[in-house]
């Protein structure tokens, strides 16, 4: 019954159907006459029960609160996902481990990352006395963040590679529950393996030996994090024009590095690497991307005094406000030549594609969170008169969260396994070309997709997901820069297509062939016909596009290069099983190939089927419809500015 039913007048608003009824229920009159004609003690009466109603109707207001439990044992997906693949050895002393974690990040991590949101890092320029101090402070749970970090070898486990290939799916898999529970900590995290790996890459020389024991220890005395300053006012997508920071070289064999570095996120972090043009002995410099180089260097000395460097402010993030971003004078800093004169972009690459994967590690690990906690809230809350689980359109928004998420965690695991393989030379070239392709399209794909999930997962709360306390508002508006970092979608796509132009075709002859074989391998699960049709036919969809294209202008392509990469991402997440023979340790392990396990649950081959209904090569489609065609182009530029 709606309160406007209830006529009892009282303060100036009508009372709400529950307490007239109550009042009623006292043998008091409710009628709007009744009450004004009502003795003194009536009316006293009537004033305690109000007292006491109202306490009871906000009591009648609690809700349960969403909770999650030990995220890696509830989390089925993984856990098939490992039991799967892992070598059995490895997978008991994983499990084990994951399960402690769990238990640590539910007790002790979770309640640390909350601290991190309330204590924001405070930018102090000057002391009390006037000097220069440009001191970032930063809250004890952050610190206590690295610490952990370093404890639990969220670094260290892929250096160290103590299960061969798979260690650095470990690391991934430890990352992933770690990255929406660390209070943005997973984000110099990022940057720290991106260092490592550069480092490593270069054969740890001397110079470098100590800084890759710091970032790769476990000691938290000695744990490192490291920076990845790239972003210069001119230029954060276009690196190659916008970097005006000059090097100069010094008797000593070092650098010292002039400029101004506009975003420079975890400006706490102990090291870092960044990009200058080398100047020459007139002072002249290298322009575009030939001009850079790659340079290491120590954030402050033993003392804690900066590399003459300051400080200009920290910045006002939407989101990730747990960690400091800051805009940062170099001065002279002191640094180190890491790479060949002119191949800091080939060199830093290392960096990014490392990153990269963070990036998709943390839009899985948010979808994961979101949806976790909106299932656990479907349990519990009761909208019109049953729970939010039984509410067949609300199931339908949260199982379309669910496929979502699936098929991103397992286009993330085959990038990370395909990684591992690489790191312990056990990759094919195939595979190699393999990843370097995917890594830009998981990272644009992913980074989308976890924006859409989590709007979509706070409005499953109702007015609740807006609320601050929460805590869904962070998680949302954290996940929203994952589209960003680490390159925009459309810098992703044109990197999609970067990989294709330098292996002269190949990587897409690599795609297609290993995704055809996947597909006929699948041809025999009889549940999963409808899905291989629709992969078979996206298949085709893509060859006869790529074939078209072939003869066109760089435009079209360029055009089509968000819609193609969200087709490769498609394509190759609903992929088909790998062979019979040897059905788990080839090329792919996603939707089709996860449901076509011996153990394979129900819930696998619905989520393969769900997949595989969407539209699964856009391109296709979009270029039958004429959308890259030059006209398009100058259609859009009207739509926008209005020309005529
Ligand atoms: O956002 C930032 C920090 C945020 C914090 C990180 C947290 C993330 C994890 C979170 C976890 C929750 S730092 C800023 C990020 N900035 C970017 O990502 C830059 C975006 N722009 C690009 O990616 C551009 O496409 C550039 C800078 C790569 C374009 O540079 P160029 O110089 O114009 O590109 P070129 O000339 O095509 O490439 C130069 C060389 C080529 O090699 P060679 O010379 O041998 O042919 C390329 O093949 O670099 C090679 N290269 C690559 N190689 C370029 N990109 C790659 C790549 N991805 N992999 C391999």
């Amino acid at each position: 019954r709606s309160s406007a039913t209830c006529k009892l007048w009282q303060s100036g608003h009508f009372l709400p159907w529950d307490r007239c009824q109550i009042l009623t229920i006292k043998g008091i009159n409710t009628t709007v006459g009744q009450e004004q004609q009502a003795s003194m003690k009536e009316k006293q009466v009537l004033e305690d029960l109000e007292m006491h109603l109202a306490r009871r109707e906000t009591e009648v207001l609690f809700q349960e609160q969403p909770e999650t439990g030990n995220q890696y044992l509830e989390d089925t997906l993984l856990r098939s996902y490992l039991k799967t693949h892992l070598p059995p050895k490895v997978l008991e002393e994983v499990h084990q481990d994951l399960e402690r974690f769990g238990n640590r990040l539910l007790t002790k991590i979770q309640p640390l990352s909350w601290e991190c949101e309330l204590n924001p890092p405070v930018f102090q320029q000057y002391d009390a006395w006037g000097r220069r101090v440009d001191h970032i402070h930063t809250c004890l749970a952050w610190r206590r963040m690295k610490e952990i970090s370093a404890e639990e070898g969220l670094i260290a486990e892929a250096y160290e590679k103590r299960y061969s290939n798979w260690s650095r799916l470990y690391q991934a898999v430890k990352l992933y529950l770690f990255s929406s529970s660390s209070g943005g900590f997973s984000c110099p995290l990022a940057m720290t393996d991106g260092a490592a790996k550069v480092i490593e890459s270069l054969g740890i020389p001397g110079s470098l030996k100590n800084a890759f024991d710091r970032l790769t220890s476990r000691d938290p005395e000695k744990f490192w994090t490291s920076g990845q300053w790239m972003t210069e006012r001119k230029g954060g997508s276009d690196v190659a024009n916008g970097t005006e920071t000059v090097a100069r070289k010094q008797p000593d064999g070092t650098y010292r590095l002039y400029g101004f570095k506009w975003f420079t996120s975890a400006a706490d972090s102990d090291v870092t690497l960044t990009l200058a043009r080398i100047a020459d002995a007139e002072g002249q410099c290298t322009q575009g991307s030939r001009g850079l180089s790659l340079f290491f260097l120590r954030v402050r000395d033993e003392e804690g005094k900066l590399n003459s460097i300051q400080v200009q402010r920290l910045k006002n993030k939407l989101g990730t406000r747990q960690m400091a971003t800051a805009e940062l004078w170099l001065q002279g800093a002191r640094a180190e030549l890491i790479s060949a004169e002119g191949r800091g972009v080939a060199a830093i690459s290392n960096m990014l594609n490392i990153t990269r994967i963070h990036n998709v590690i943390g839009a899985v690990s948010s979808m994961r969170r979101m949806i976790s906690l909106s299932r656990d809230y479907a349990r519990k809350r009761v909208a019109f008169g049953k729970l939010l689980k039984d509410h067949p359109l609300h199931m339908q928004t949260i199982a379309w969260m669910e496929v979502q998420v699936r098929g991103a965690f397992l286009l993330l695991m085959e990038i990370v396994r395909l990684l591992g393989l690489a790191e312990t030379n056990l990759a094919s070239e195939q595979e190699q070309l393999l990843l370097r392709l995917l890594i830009p399209v998981a990272k644009l794909y992913t980074g989308k997709q976890a924006s859409a999930v989590a709007v979509e997962a706070m409005e499953s709360f109702g007015g609740q997901g807006y609320m601050e306390d929460t805590g869904l508002p962070v998680i949302l508006r954290d996940t929203l820069v994952l589209s960003i970092w680490e390159g925009t979608t459309n810098i992703l796509s044109l990197d999609v297509l970067r990989s294709l132009t330098k292996s002269q075709g190949q990587v897409m002859a690599v795609f297609l062939s290993t995704v055809q074989k996947k597909v006929e391998l699948a041809s025999g699960t009889e549940e999963l016909s409808p899905a291989v049709q629709r992969t078979h036919k996206a298949i085709g969809s893509l060859q006869q596009f790529l074939a078209a294209v072939g003869s066109e202008q760089a435009l079209t392509m360029e055009l089509a290069a968000r819609d193609f990469s969200y087709s490769l991402a498609r394509i190759y997440t609903g992929r088909a099983p790998t062979g019979i023979t040897d059905p788990w340790n080839g090329l792919g392990a996603l939707l089709m190939e996860h449901a076509a396990r011996p153990d394979a649950s129900s819930t696998d081959v619905c989520a393969a089927l769900r997949w595989c209904n969407q539209e699964l090569c856009p391109v296709a489609v979009e270029s039958a419809r004429g959308s890259y065609r030059g006209g398009a182009a100058l259609q859009d530029s009207a739509l926008v500015f209005g020309n005529s």
